[in-house]
C-alpha cells in the first residue's frame, strides 16, 4: 500500500487525508508554453511559494508528458542534482501552466519525482489553505478528491494496459481500493454540501418573506468585492490583497438601509473548469440568486486585463444565473489608482452592458452615487406620503409614520411629510390599510 500512496500524494496528496495546507516558502519550477503565465505566478505568489526559474518551451504541448520528453528530463536532472547554494536546491514543487490531463499529470510526475501541480491542483491547494468554515472546507474537498479521481482512474488505466508497472499484483487493488474509499467519502460529503445547501435555501427563503431585498457582489477575484461589502454593511470581512480570499458567501445588512441584505462571495477566474466552480454552487447561489447583481471590476488594471476579467465574469454570471433575468449593474472599482477609466467605459459600453458606476471603497469615490442606484434599481423612484392628522380618538399620526418607516426606507422628513424608497407592493399595502389617512403627494 505504500508505493502508491507515494505517487499519490505527489499528484494530489488523495490518500494521505491530511492534505498540507501551508505552502509558505515553498520553492517551484514553472513549465510553461503558449499563454501568460502571469496570473498563476501570481496564484502561486499568494500562496507564498517561489517560482525560482521559469521554463519555456515552444510549440504545441505533448499529450503525454505537456513538455516533450528529453526536455522534461533536463528538468528532473537539473532538479535532482541541485546541490546546496544552486538556486533549484529545494525545489520540491513543478507547476504547469495549463490545465493538464491526468495523463499528463501522472507521466510529469513520473519524471520529476517531486510534487506536480497543474492550473487545477494549484487552485485547489490555494483553496484548501484560504478555506475557513466548515462549508468551505467541504465544498474544496469535494473539489480535491474529484480531481484525484481522474488521477487515480489514469494509474489505475495505465497498470491495466501495462505503461505502468512496479506496484506488483496488489498495486491496482490497492489504488481500487482507494478509489472506493474516495467515492465513499464523496457520496458522504456531497450529503453534507446538501444540508448546507438547504439552510442556505431556508434562510434565504426568510429574508424574501421578511420584505427583505438582496444585492449580489460578483466579480473576477481581488476586484474589490470584500471591500465595496465592508464599505455599504460597516461588516467585517477578509481583504486582502490576494487571490482568493474569500471562497464562501457572508450576508449583512445595508447601513441606514437594514431591508437591503448584500451578498459578498467567491470570485471567478479564467478557465476554471466548470466541475471545479460547481463545487462551489449553493455558495455562489446565494449572491447570484438575487434582485440586482453588481458586476465588480478593477478599472486600475491594464485594459486587456480588464476586459479579459471582465468578460470571464459576465460570462459566468449568466451561465450560472440559469437564464432567469437578472437585474445587473457594472460597478467599476479602484478608482482612486491609476488606471485609465475612460478606456474602460468604453469597454463595457462595446459589450452592450449598461453605464457603469465608478467607486472606490478607500477614497469614497461615487459611494453615494452607488447607493443611490441601487435604491433606485430595487424601488424604482421615490414616493413622497402625506399622513393626515385624524379625528379626536382616532390612532395618531405618529402610528402611522412609525409603521412607514417601518417598511421603507425614508430620506426626509418634514412634519407630516415624509420621502422615501419603498416597494410597491409594501406601499399599496400601507396605503389601503390606512383608512385614508396615509397618501402620495
Ligand atoms: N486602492 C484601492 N484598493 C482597493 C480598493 N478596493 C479594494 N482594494 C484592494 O484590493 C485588494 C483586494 O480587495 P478585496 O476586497 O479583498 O477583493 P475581493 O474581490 O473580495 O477579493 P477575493 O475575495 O480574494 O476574490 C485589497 O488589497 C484591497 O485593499 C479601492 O477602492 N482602492
Ligand atoms: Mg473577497
Amino acid at each position: 500500500m505504500d508505493e502508491p500512496i507515494q505517487v499519490l500524494a505527489g499528484t494530489g496528496g488523495v490518500a494521505l487525508g491530511e492534505a498540507r495546507t501551508n505552502h509558505e516558502g515553498r520553492k517551484a519550477i514553472l513549465l510553461h508554453r503558449d499563454g501568460n503565465p502571469s496570473e498563476l505566478i501570481a496564484l502561486a505568489e499568494t500562496m507564498g511559494i517561489e517560482i525560482v526559474n521559469e521554463e519555456y518551451q515552444k510549440g504545441s504541448e505533448d499529450p503525454r508528458t505537456y513538455f516533450g520528453k528529453g526536455r522534461l528530463q533536463d528538468v528532473a536532472d537539473e532538479i535532482s542534482t541541485a546541490v546546496e547554494g544552486h538556486p533549484w536546491n529545494g525545489v520540491d514543487l513543478v507547476i504547469i501552466n495549463s490545465n493538464a490531463s491526468p495523463r499528463q499529470l501522472v507521466n510529469i510526475h513520473s519524471s520529476v519525482q517531486v510534487e506536480v501541480w497543474d492550473r487545477v491542483r494549484l487552485l485547489l491547494s490555494l483553496f484548501i489553505s484560504h478555506a475557513g468554515s466548515v462549508e468551505a472546507r467541504t465544498q474544496v474537498r469535494i473539489a480535491q478528491l474529484q480531481a484525484d479521481r481522474t488521477v487515480l482512474r489514469e494509474l489505475v488505466n495505465q497498470q491495466t494496459t501495462g505503461e505502468r508497472a512496479g506496484f506488483g499484483g496488489g498495486g491496482r487493488q490497492a489504488i481500487q481500493g482507494v478509489l472506493t474509499t474516495v467515492s465513499r467519502e464523496l457520496t458522504q460529503l456531497r450529503k453534507k454540501q446538501a444540508k448546507h445547501a438547504m439552510s442556505r435555501k431556508e434562510r434565504r427563503r426568510q429574508r424574501v418573506r421578511g420584505g427583505a431585498r438582496t444585492v449580489g457582489l460578483a466579480g473576477y477575484t481581488n476586484a474589490g468585492k470584500s471591500s465595496l461589502f465592508l464599505a455599504l454593511s460597516g461588516k467585517e470581512v477578509l481583504v486582502e490583497d490576494k487571490l482568493f480570499s474569500t471562497l464562501e458567501t457572508t450576508v449583512g445588512r445595508m447601513e441606514l438601509s437594514p431591508r437591503i441584505l448584500l451578498a459578498d462571495t467567491i470570485g471567478f477566474i479564467d478557465n476554471l473548469p466548470s466541475d471545479l466552480l460547481d463545487a462551489f454552487h449553493a455558495t455562489l447561489d446565494e449572491s447570484l440568486q438575487c434582485d440586482l447583481l453588481l458586476l465588480l471590476v478593477d478599472c486600475s488594471d491594464e485594459i486587456t486585463e480588464f476586459q479579459r476579467k471582465l468578460s470571464t465574469s459576465r460570462r459566468e454570471v449568466l451561465d450560472r444565473s440559469e437564464g432567469e433575468p437578472l437585474s445587473m449593474m457594472v460597478v467599476l472599482t479602484k478608482s482612486d489608482k491609476a488606471g485609465d477609466i475612460e478606456a474602460a467605459k468604453e469597454v463595457v459600453k462595446s459589450m452592450g452592458m449598461s453605464e457603469p458606476i465608478i467607486i472606490s471603497s478607500h477614497s469614497n469615490q461615487g459611494m453615494n452615487e452607488l447607493r443611490e442606484s441601487i435604491m433606485y434599481s430595487l424601488y424604482g423612484p421615490k414616493t413622497t406620503l402625506i399622513v393626515s392628522e385624524g379625528e379626536v380618538g382616532d390612532r395618531s399620526a405618529e402610528a402611522y409614520i412609525s409603521q412607514i418607516y417601518d417598511l421603507g426606507i425614508v430620506t426626509n422628513k418634514q412634519g407630516l411629510e415624509l420621502t422615501l424608497w419603498c416597494g410597491k407592493a409594501e406601499l399599496e399595502r400601507l396605503i389601503s390599510k390606512s383608512d385614508g389617512r396615509i397618501s402620495i403627494k
